[in-house]
């Protein structure tokens, strides 16, 4: 019998942050995302909208257009550099990572209830030896993970509010995706659903 398993390097920390801290952090980041509004993310050639709305901040953003996926330093919409990081998230890499080049960009991804992530690579990025580090926060999500070949075995995993992924070593190149958000699983985003944050190395300097 075939029991699929989660791929090398890849960690999960159950509730790493604490609802003080979630909140804290939910605070920042809607002051982060006054400055650096969540946009519509498109498919490169098709155009076909994401059903994840986002936003960055630290010095690289990562955005997706019909001209394809990209870091960049300015916010696609407004032309405007994106906001720090917060602390928090910068003290988060070096406990987990503490031999990594600091983190260069954190996506944030915002899933309303409906919204999923289908399975993909993340590649995107000029350094694989650092890890991905993941942050979920509000409703619980439906977390897919294979491995580095597409239409393998892959594994669910529930990712609940607070827990911390990190993804190194061999994980950090899988096929991993959001099957679907729990919609009323966690009252820490007062309009419901889910964010997600993921800190990144993205240039080898
Ligand atoms: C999410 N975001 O929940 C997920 C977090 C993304 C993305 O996938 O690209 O924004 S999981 C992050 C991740 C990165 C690299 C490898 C793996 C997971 N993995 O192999 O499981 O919004
Ligand atoms: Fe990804």
């Amino acid at each position: 019998t075939k029991r699929p398993s989660f791929p090398d390097g890849f960690q999960v920390l159950p509730e790493y942050f604490n609802r003080e801290q979630q909140s804290a952090l939910v605070t920042q980041l809607r002051d982060i995302l006054v400055k650096a509004p969540l946009f519509q993310p498109v498919m490169p050639k098709t155009g076909k909208a994401f059903s994840v709305r986002m936003s960055n901040c630290g010095p690289l953003g990562w955005v997706s257009d019909i001209k394809g996926y990209r870091y960049q330093p300015l916010h696609p919409t407004t032309g405007e550099a994106w906001p720090d990081m917060p602390n928090i998230l910068l003290e988060l890499w070096k406990d987990v990572a503490p031999d990594a080049p600091a983190p260069e960009a954190c996506l944030i991804n915002f899933y309303q209830t409906t919204a999923k992530m289908g399975l993909h690579q993340d590649k995107d990025e000029d350094m694989f030896e650092a890890p991905v580090i993941s942050v979920s926060l509000g409703d619980t999500a439906t977390f897919r993970v294979g491995n580095t070949t597409r239409g393998g075995p892959t594994s669910s995993l529930r990712l609940t509010s607070g827990d911390v992924v990190v993804l190194a070593g061999e994980s950090r190149l899988a096929y991993h995706g959001i099957d679907r958000v729990l919609p009323g699983t966690s009252t820490l985003l007062k309009n419901g659903g889910r964010i997600n944050l993921t800190l990144r190395r993205v240039t080898s300097d």
